[in-house]
């Protein structure tokens, strides 16, 4: 807590301010308590007069020169918002250091730059090194996990979250690439190799262009890497979350469905891709829906080259290859049949004998044609005890086409998983321990919030939770290890809001629920949300917008979110038509038939470890899937499957980046100061400082304190005590300098101090150098 008297004229303070943040501000006057005010000179020159009732309303301090830029945010003297924001700005803009610590995390500000700083030369120059003796950077973070695995034989994780477009990807690819280097024999084994390349196979079918990046990753992953005893690289794991199967058949203006289909079009050409009977993009419904088919500076064809040699370096052979390319192939074409609208009111729906889409889906994926008609514009239906078989409305067989091609990728894309599971599996040796590494979406709120956005801020909660717990360990070990007396540390744990998602008759359970209900429906959802958390026990993270009855409220860590509740059963479901599926069982291709022995996984798996794959009994099953087979939810899965990531990372050391997406036009070294803060609130940052600032944030060695404060511990020119142990003279001349005692705390090897003590200390350093040259000038003008 800063206190009155560090508002000496001259010295910083931090103003709001509507465009910039926060804004610096020299203090022209004194605070004098009598008057009531501070008198403040801006930056551009304007002076404003403060007025400051109580010492809590007094604006923020800035932190002594000695700390501007440092590399490690927690060691800043005044933990707050402002100090971070500057704090990282400068470095940021003046010294184009994108890595800053923040205690444990490292944040990692996105330059949209190509900057020479990840060459073999200084993977070479971080390895082996220690973190505290080099500038911040991803590849500190990696070989910090690196050297604690082999060290301690430890499991470790680096957790990189971030907004999209922050730089999560690259940050991922790069630990990747550095962990091939120091994990790798000397010269390349295929391992290191094989491992590299599961990325732009991974990219060709979960990446696509959004209009916030244009390769932006629709899934989440973590990718386990396996080590042997001497740290060399021994094989990998991946599992994958909440794929963005909507994508698949649309996409918003500007954006385009993932890259593999437009690689595929524009090699269409290619003698061997002939028999896809391909077009260009702009010729299939579910790739030409944003407009814009092409990405400046990217070359599909030439991707689509990289992707096959991918697969060719993972095992994959050519014809293997070729069958994916065939079943995506067939999903274009899918989307292109043409369903009509028939009979009296629209109820029934035709696709024409002739379509030649319908034709081309069916002999690439060799099944039957008219059949595959038939189950397209008809379900089977149950009515008290019958099977009976309903036309479906167009617009109904529509969307029922449309969820047979998410289904179709849906298992498309885990089934690759699998596939390079198997590839990257370490056969002979069993891996001694592993580093994970996440790379996951960050908290997002759109204007419009839906099933999706819930999820992932669902597991960010989750993220932040175990990182705010580690933390906050961490912060209590050390002091234990320094045997302070003092060790309780509050910190707001986010158990409340995470019971009201996952707890018993919070929101997924009673989503399950009335998804179970034959006439279940979003409205009668948000009703049961309604009564169970805002009337009959108002949950202090729920609310109801005034003007809705079909939105609710979360108050999340990072902020508050209004979800519209529209969509959330169907998605939860994510229900498909058996019919079509059990054609497709019997198709003539190896891996179509393979594709579909696996129950339907929702659109969100994890998929470590194979076990997700078990043959079905193949008998025809009537209705929608979810209704009879009690298959899991969407929701369902995903609690599953967080709670398996969440206790894979506890059972690793931790490694945090939070990646910063600096501005909003991609612009190389643009820092927009807003949506930095905003980020920063989001990805916990923020809630890093506080933590700290809640304990002891500064702290030093004994050998350092006194380096810096010699002459504020030694009283007089040369004192004969000069001799006596640095930490006895420390503790000695504290209680002096500092009356108040809760302000520092003495440990075993280090002096530690509250939020704003360094500036304190500060400030009596400057007085005495101050009072010490005065005398020296006044004893040579022969004063004295
Ligand atoms: V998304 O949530 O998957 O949409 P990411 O993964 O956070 O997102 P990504 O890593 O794909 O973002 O980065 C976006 C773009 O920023 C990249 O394509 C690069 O052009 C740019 N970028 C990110 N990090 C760096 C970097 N360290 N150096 C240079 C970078 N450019
Ligand atoms: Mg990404």
């Amino acid at each position: 807590m800063a206190t009155v008297e560090l508002y000496t004229k001259g010295a910083t303070v931090w103003i709001p301010d509507p465009d910039a943040v926060w804004v610096s501000a020299q203090i022209l006057e004194t605070y004098r308590a009598e008057d009531q005010h501070l008198l403040l000179l801006l930056n551009d020159g304007r002076e404003v007069r403060l007025p400051a009732a109580a010492p809590s309303e007094l604006p923020l301090l800035g932190n002594p020169a000695i700390l501007e830029g440092a590399n490690d945010l927690t060691a800043l003297s005044f933990l707050h918002e402002p100090a971070v924001l500057h704090n990282l700005r400068v470095r940021f803009l003046d010294y184009s250091s994108i890595y800053t610590y923040c205690g444990i995390v490292l944040v990692a500000i996105n330059p949209y730059d190509q900057l020479p700083v990840y060459g073999k030369e200084v993977i070479d120059a971080y390895s082996g090194q220690d973190m505290t003796d080099m500038e911040p950077h991803i590849f500190s973070v990696a070989e910090e996990a690196y050297r604690t695995m082999t060290r301690e034989e430890e499991n470790q994780s680096i957790i990189i979250s971030g907004e999209s477009g922050s730089g999560k990807t690259v940050s991922a690819k790069f630990t990747m690439r550095y962990l091939a280097v120091v994990g790798g024999a000397s010269e390349q084994t295929s391992v290191e190799e094989r491992v590299l390349a599961s990325n732009p196979i991974m990219e060709s079918i979960g990446n696509a262009k959004t209009t916030r990046n244009d390769n932006s990753s629709r899934f989440g992953k973590y990718i386990e890497i396996g080590f042997g005893v001497t740290g060399e690289m021994l094989g990998a794991n991946m599992r994958t979350y909440l794929l963005e199967k909507s994508r698949v058949v649309f996409q918003a203006p500007s954006e385009r469905n993932y890259h593999v289909f437009y690689q595929l079009c524009a090699s269409r050409a290619l003698p061997e891709m002939r028999a896809l009977r391909l077009d260009s993009a702009e010729q299939f419904r579910y790739t030409n829906p944003g407009g814009d088919m092409e990405i400046p500076g990217n070359d599909d064809k030439a991707d689509l080259e990289r992707t096959r040699k991918a697969f060719t370096v993972l095992g994959v052979p050519p014809h293997q290859q070729m069958e994916l390319f065939t079943i995506l192939s067939a999903v274009l074409h899918l989307g292109n049949v043409d369903i009509q609208a028939s009979g009296r009111g629209g109820d029934r729906s035709y696709i024409d004998p002739a379509d030649r889409s319908l034709a081309v889906f069916s002999m690439l994926l060799g099944v039957d044609g008219p059949q595959m008609a038939h189950w397209l514009c008809h379900h089977r239906l149950a009515v008290g005890g019958e099977m009976l078989v309903k036309p479906m409305a167009g617009q109904r067989a529509l969307e029922a086409r449309d969820a047979l091609a998410k289904h179709i990728y849906g298992q498309l894309f885990t089934w690759t998983v699998h596939r390079l599971n198997a590839a990257l599996h370490a056969p002979r040796r069993r891996p001694k321990s592993f580093i994970g590494v996440l790379d996951i979406y960050g908290f997002e709120t759109f204007d419009r919030n839906s099933f999706e956005q819930f999820c992932i801020n669902y597991a960010n909660e989750k993220l932040q939770q175990q990182f705010n717990r580690h933390v906050f360990q961490l912060e209590q070990e050390e002091y234990v290890r320094e045997e302070l007396a003092w060790s309780r540390i509050e910190f707001s744990d986010n158990q409340p809001c995470i019971d009201l998602i996952e707890g018993r008759l919070g929101l997924l359970d009673l989503l399950d629920e009335e998804g179970r209900m034959p006439k279940g429906s979003d409205e009668n959802w948000a009703m049961k949300l309604y009564d169970q958390h805002y009337c009959s026990n108002p949950h202090p993270h729920f609310s109801k917008p005034r003007l809705s009855n079909s939105a609710f409220i979360l108050l999340h860590f990072a902020d508050k979110v209004q979800y519209e509740c529209g969509g959330f059963l169907e998605k939860n479901r994510d229900s498909v038509f058996e019919e079509p599926i059990n054609i497709l069982r019997a198709s003539q291709s190896e891996v179509v038939a393979e594709l579909f022995q696996q129950p339907a996984p929702g659109d969100c798996e994890a998929v470590a470890g194979g076990t997700s794959s078990s043959p079905t009994n193949g008998s025809l099953r009537s209705g929608r899937r979810s209704h009879k087979e009690h298959k899991l939810t969407v929701g369902f899965q995903f609690r599953q499957s967080l709670q398996q990531l969440m206790g894979t990372l506890n059972s690793t050391t931790p490694h945090y980046v939070r990646c910063i997406k600096p501005n909003d036009l991609k612009e190389p070294f643009l820092f927009d100061p807003r949506r930095t803060v905003q980020q920063l609130r989001a990805c916990g940052v923020l809630e890093t400082v506080r933590i700290s600032a809640a304990g002891f944030p500064s702290r030093w060695t004994y050998g350092d304190f006194f380096q810096r404060y010699r002459v504020l511990l030694l009283r007089g020119a040369a004192p004969p005590r000069d001799q006596e142990p640095v930490q006895a003279a420390c503790r000695r001349a504290l209680p002096r300098l500092l009356p108040d005692p809760e302000r520092y705390c003495f440990g075993r090897t280090k002096v530690f101090f509250r939020a704003g003590q360094v500036a304190v200390m500060e400030r009596l350093r400057a007085e005495r150098l101050r009072g010490a040259a005065v005398e020296v000038q006044r004893r040579a003008r022969g004063w004295l």
